[in-house]
């Protein structure tokens, strides 16, 4: 007994046990996948304090956000997307880097899913962190109304904190009765910052405070799912750690003046110690907007500690797999975002017609990318990348508005912001260009298909700040 079994003797015994029960062996291996099942659907929201009325949303499986999913890295991750609205919609996996038929723009990599029908996604999570899924057909309206949800990709080791917690953000414009004001594609927004709303929820809820504990330590993942609306937060009196952006590990640091940044679609992980005292209450704030700050909500903390001092273990989390971009080898290109209210673009091809400033603004088109107003998903490349090679974009935001970059299928290292290097080269799938930035990007483009490169100001990209970069 306990003999090693040779070679041969092992593989017709595994012959015997898969003759036996082949019929199950296959179906098993097939249904290894996580899977998942997610109805985008007309419901109702209580974002809102009770006595003020709930609101009609759209959203994914009845809640607001959609249903947190949560794989571990490598996982093989199946969602089957019934669709239950009365438009057809997509779902793209913001951030994963997915096959290119599985990235769910409408048209460009899919048929849309009309009502009543089902489109079934399938991938394998590569990288670990912080992502999140949403309709990329009509986004402005579909994602504005509530179509949103967490992914969560853990790390093969569970990461050593008290609590894992995400907080979707989202704002909303809402009127007195609680309804959202159905101003979708009003022209102020679409030339303008976006719709920025005047309901600021954390996962689907206007929270004044959240309850935490002297001592604990947080694992706290922010998402923002707002069409427009940029956040910075401040932590008051506590002393966050960025530890992830955009799902990627970054070197933990504190955010630059004690300020986190976040433009919309942009994730960030952070570690934060309740280092205040039991009884203690601390604000959260967001001022981005100048003359706009408000209180996002209060950490309330219980009457009692977890423990003395912050817990002595490395906050580091391990690299995921993606490719190095070999910057001496890199081929260089230049991308300019132009157009906007207060901007200069005399106009912009338009469906292989160049068109004046005044008849894109008749057709609702406000934006370009070198020199291209989009009207829909399918276009022509603005870049053909050759599979494998490092790429080196500039991007010069030629406006006076921001505007959060987003490119689908890969992640890339930011390099540089008007000249001066980044300190972390952290990996991205969507940069913030401040107005009139220039930042300095690279990738390795080894991801083959036509990939969305657009504004993550939904607005924005509806009228025109979109474009496809193709890789082959
Ligand atoms: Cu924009």
């Amino acid at each position: 007994m306990n003999h090693p079994l040779s070679r041969r003797a092992f593989l017709q015994h595994a012959a015997g046990i898969s003759a036996g029960i082949g019929l199950n062996i296959l179906p098993l291996r097939a249904d290894s996948a996580k899977t998942f099942e997610l109805s985008p659907k007309p419901g109702r929201a209580q974002l809102v304090p009770e006595q003020y009325g709930d609101t009609a949303v759209w959203c994914f499986n009845g809640q607001v956000p959609g249903p947190e999913l949560r794989v571990k890295q490598g996982d093989r991750v199946r969602i089957k997307v019934h669709n239950e609205l009365d438009e057809a919609t997509t779902v793209h996996w913001h951030g994963i880097r997915v096959p290119n038929s599985m990235d769910g723009v409408p048209y460009l990599t899919q048929t849309p899913v009309n009502r009543g029908q089902q489109f079934v996604y399938e991938f394998d999570a590569l990288d670990a962190g912080t992502f999140w899924y949403h309709p990329h057909q009509q986004s402005s309206i579909q994602v504005g109304r509530g179509l949103y949800g967490a992914l969560i990709v853990e790390e093969p080791t569970p990461y050593p904190a008290d609590r894992d917690l995400t907080w979707v953000l989202d704002d909303w414009r809402l009127a007195r009765s609680a309804e959202i004001v159905d101003d979708f594609g009003h022209r102020h927004d679409l030339s303008h910052s976006g719709r920025i709303g005047n309901t600021v929820t954390i996962n689907g809820k206007l929270q004044e405070t959240f309850d935490v504990h002297a001592g604990e330590r947080v694992r706290l993942r922010l998402i923002n799912a707002a069409n427009a609306r940029i956040f910075a937060l401040r932590f008051g009196g506590h002393d966050p750690k960025i530890i992830a952006m955009d799902g990627h590990p970054v070197t933990p640091h504190s955010p630059e003046n004690n300020r986190i940044v976040i433009g919309p679609a942009m994730r960030v992980d952070l570690v934060l110690d309740m280092s205040a005292n039991p009884d203690e209450r601390h604000t959260i704030t967001d001022d981005y907007y100048p003359n706009r700050a408000y209180a996002l909500t209060d950490l309330v903390y219980s009457n009692s500690s977890v423990r003395d001092r912050p817990p002595d273990l490395k906050i580091e989390l391990p690299p995921n797999p993606l490719a190095e971009p070999e910057l001496n080898a890199g081929i260089h290109h230049e991308i300019a975002f132009e157009g906007g209210a207060m901007g200069s673009m005399g106009g912009a091809m338009m469906d292989g017609a160049w068109q004046d400033i005044r008849t894109m603004a008749h057709d609702g088109k406000f934006w370009a990318i070198n020199g291209v107003a989009a009207t829909g998903h399918i276009m022509d490349p603005m870049l053909t990348l050759e599979r494998d090679r490092t790429y080196i974009l500039t991007l010069k935001n030629r406006t006076v508005w921001p505007h959060p970059i987003h490119l689908h299928g890969h992640s890339f290292r930011v390099l540089s912001r008007n000249g001066e290097p980044t300190t972390f080269r952290e990996w991205r799938d969507t940069v913030l260009l401040e107005r009139e930035d220039q930042v300095k990007i690279a990738f390795v483009a080894d991801n083959p298909g036509d990939w969305m490169f657009h504004c993550h100001i939904l607005e924005h990209q509806a009228s025109g700040m979109m474009g496809v970069m193709r890789v082959v």
